[in-house]
């Protein structure tokens, strides 16, 4: 790996929040490309995390450590995932669901979509069905995009999906779903509209949806 991603690698692995910063910025003057960051150093790093977690070397605390160093070169890369539009693409309303605190791939998502010109409404971790269903109702979206990163939550999808149905509101919104354990099969089994795997195909998948459902109306 190329040494200065190596350092962000690291830096994020240990929690060292300055010095990623630092590095992040030398790398973007390098000419690094915020993807190639994204792709090849600060994700691999926080699955290593993950996997030092599983071996019991990391606990909580290494965890959210690593977390919050990955959160703050995120706040870095942003303005450079984000290319404005002018108009916008859709209005996506995006959150983790009930019981799951992971947000990193929320908000990475989310970057992706805003750079991918969608208007973004945030709505948070933990995010009950109820939520979900207001702000469908209220707050005229075209899509919801949700996220889980434990497999004890991803039910909650379905419960959502089914609370949309349930109030009469399923055909408003196109539904996407993405984290670590959802899979295709899945998503299609709970009755979303699609899945990434990813923050990237998200944000393509998200495109290509609206443009089905306009080319329907
Ligand atoms: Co947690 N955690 N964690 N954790 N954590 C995992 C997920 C785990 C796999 C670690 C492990 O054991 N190897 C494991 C889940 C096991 C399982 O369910 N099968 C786990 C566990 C067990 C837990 C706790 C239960 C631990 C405990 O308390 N004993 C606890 C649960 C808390 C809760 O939510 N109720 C917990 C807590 C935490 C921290 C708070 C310490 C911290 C989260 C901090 C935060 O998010 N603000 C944390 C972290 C950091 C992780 C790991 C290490 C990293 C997750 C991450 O940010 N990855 C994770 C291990 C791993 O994932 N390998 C782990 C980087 C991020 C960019 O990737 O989120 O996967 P990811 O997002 C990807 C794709 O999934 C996709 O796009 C992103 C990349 O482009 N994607 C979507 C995500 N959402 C999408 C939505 C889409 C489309 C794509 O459409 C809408």
């Amino acid at each position: 790996m190329d040494s200065i991603l190596q350092e962000i690698y690291d830096g994020i692995l240990e929690g060292r929040n300055a010095q990623v910063v630092d590095s992040l910025q030398a790398a973007l003057s390098q000419g690094q490309s915020p993807e190639n960051i994204l792709n090849l150093a600060m994700i691999p790093a926080m699955r290593q995390a993950g996997q030092l977690f599983e071996e019991g070397e990391y606990f909580l605390p290494e965890m959210l450590l690593s977390a919050r160093t990955m959160q703050g070169g995120m706040t870095v890369l942003k303005p450079y995932l984000i290319n404005q539009k002018v108009s916008p693409a859709g209005k996506v309303a995006i959150g983790t669901v009930k019981g799951d605190q992971h947000d990193i791939g929320k908000n990475l998502v989310a970057i992706l979509l805003e750079g991918a010109g969608f208007e973004v409404v945030d709505l948070g971790v933990n995010v009950d069905t109820e939520t979900f269903v207001q702000t469908v109702r209220e707050q005229s979206v075209d899509m919801l995009a949700l996220s889980a990163l434990l497999t004890t939550t991803m039910p909650s999808m379905k419960t959502t999906i089914d609370a949309l149905i349930q109030a009469g509101l399923r055909d408003r919104v196109k539904i996407l779903v993405g984290g670590a354990p959802i899979t295709e099969s899945y998503a299609h089994q709970i009755g979303a509209d699609g899945y990434a795997p990813d923050a990237s195909r998200a944000a393509t998948l998200a495109l290509s949806l609206m443009k089905a459902s306009n080319s329907y109306a």
